[in-house]
């Protein structure tokens, strides 16, 4: 289904827009005020207002009837002035107009195939599409609520949400934190495309184990392709005070790995590579194996959408990976565009970073939180959610 967003200074331009691209007949889905920060929305003129719209779902047009110049009426006159007087001739003209847009609503919705959508469920429709989950799931997650909720609980907003969450919630599989025991030495790697904040994320990891649980921490890099990449890390290995290896063949490793036999916890830096890069990915594996990790998990970025994101799990799979990092999720614009992939990924999620501060910006997966984060429930800035 084609959904579309339009953005404009006015709630009337926005829509002058929609009718534009969309025709008269358009639905509106939703309409927000959207604004860069806090702050800027006291900025005159960066407030814009987002109207969500679609010529292609059928339900009662919130689109006002155009109105001629000579009319000269304010659009949504009934919000800026005070209404005039109804006559119950005028008020029983609406209702019957209403009846006969609901009726047609589920007429079309059954010759179109699709299931409709109960009105009572409408609002969490829209809710679910502008936090990017896809139609379809949308649909199926509605009449699931439909199927499974009481009367009075599809009268209550607030229930319908709470159920839906956990629904979605149920399909989430998690690891907790990593475990790390004094004196048994786990050797985890971090493996995934560039740029997703793979060593960001280690930094983050190696300070709260080294500083707040006071375990042993030593890193390991094998991030030689790039020289600022050994940099970044020592950098890090330097602040929190931790030893480090730089390790540039596969031979190389089980001496490094070996050195740090001491160590509880080993983090172990690896270069980005893009997941259609076989011949890399391959080379990786041979240095993951040198190494024997416990554990490899799989860092995707939340930004950018999810468009992807399961066959690069898929393409990273060879080198064993075992869980799942999501980054950069206070970047993310909406977060349901994940859903099909922590439904259908086989990897449980390990840890969620919410920003660029190390090591504050992570914690440990979990499913209520991460719902939250999708269905905008909560907010992703630090303190949000559980910390490691
Ligand atoms: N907003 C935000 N930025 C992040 C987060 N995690 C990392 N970054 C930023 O993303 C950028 C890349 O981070 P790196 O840790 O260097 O990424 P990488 O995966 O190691 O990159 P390569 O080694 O080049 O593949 C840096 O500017 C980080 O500060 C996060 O959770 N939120
Ligand atoms: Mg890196």
């Amino acid at each position: 289904m084609d959904i579309r967003t339009y953005k404009a200074p006015t709630l009337q331009e926005a829509l002058a827009l929609v009718r534009r691209d969309l025709g008269e007949t358009a639905s509106i889905l939703h309409t927000r005020e959207v604004c860069g920060s806090a702050l800027l929305r006291w900025i005159p003129g960066l407030r814009r207002i987002e109207v969500t719209a679609s010529a292609d779902v059928y339900v009662p047009s919130r689109l006002p009837p155009r109105h001629d110049a000579a009319s000269a009426e304010p659009l949504f006159r009934g919000r800026t002035a005070s209404p005039p007087a109804r006559s119950s001739a005028d008020l029983a003209e609406q209702l019957h107009d209403l009846q006969a847009m609901v009726a047609d609503l589920c007429a079309s919705a059954k010759a179109s195939g699709r299931p409709d959508i109960p009105p009572e469920l409408f609002q969490l429709y829209t809710d679910l599409i502008e936090s990017e989950v896809a139609d379809d799931l949308a649909r199926r997650l509605v009449q699931q609520v439909r199927s499974q909720a009481s009367t009075s609980e599809l009268a209550d907003p607030l229930l319908v949400k709470a159920r839906v969450a956990s629904m979605i919630e149920s399909d989430i599989r998690v690891t907790g934190p990593l475990q790390v025991t004094p004196g048994r030495r786990r050797l985890v790697a971090l493996v995934g495309p560039t740029g997703v904040g793979k060593t960001t994320t280690i930094a983050k990891l190696a300070a709260h184990y080294r500083l707040r649980e006071k375990r042993k921490v030593g890193l390991i890099t094998v991030d030689t392709y790039r020289i600022a990449a050994v940099e970044q890390l020592r950098t890090y290995a330097d602040i929190i005070d931790l030893p480090m290896q730089v390790v540039s063949s596969p031979r190389e490793m089980r001496e490094a790995a070996a050195r740090m036999a001491d160590v509880d916890l080993v983090l172990m830096d690896t270069a980005g590579r893009s997941p259609k890069d076989e011949v890399k990915i391959h080379e990786l594996k041979n240095f993951l194996a040198e190494a024997q990790t416990d554990e490899v998990h799989l860092v995707l970025s939340a930004v950018g959408g999810a468009a992807g994101l399961e066959r690069t799990a898929e393409r990273f799979s060879v080198v064993g990976t075992t869980a799942l990092i999501l980054t950069k999720l206070d970047e993310a614009a909406g977060l349901g565009n994940l859903l099909p992939l922590l439904q259908r990924c086989k990897l449980p999620l390990s840890y969620l970073t919410t920003g660029q501060n190390v090591p504050d910006d992570i914690e440990a997966a979990d499913p209520r939180r991460l719902v939250g984060l999708v269905l905008g429930l909560s907010a992703t800035t630090a303190g949000g959610g559980a910390r490691l």
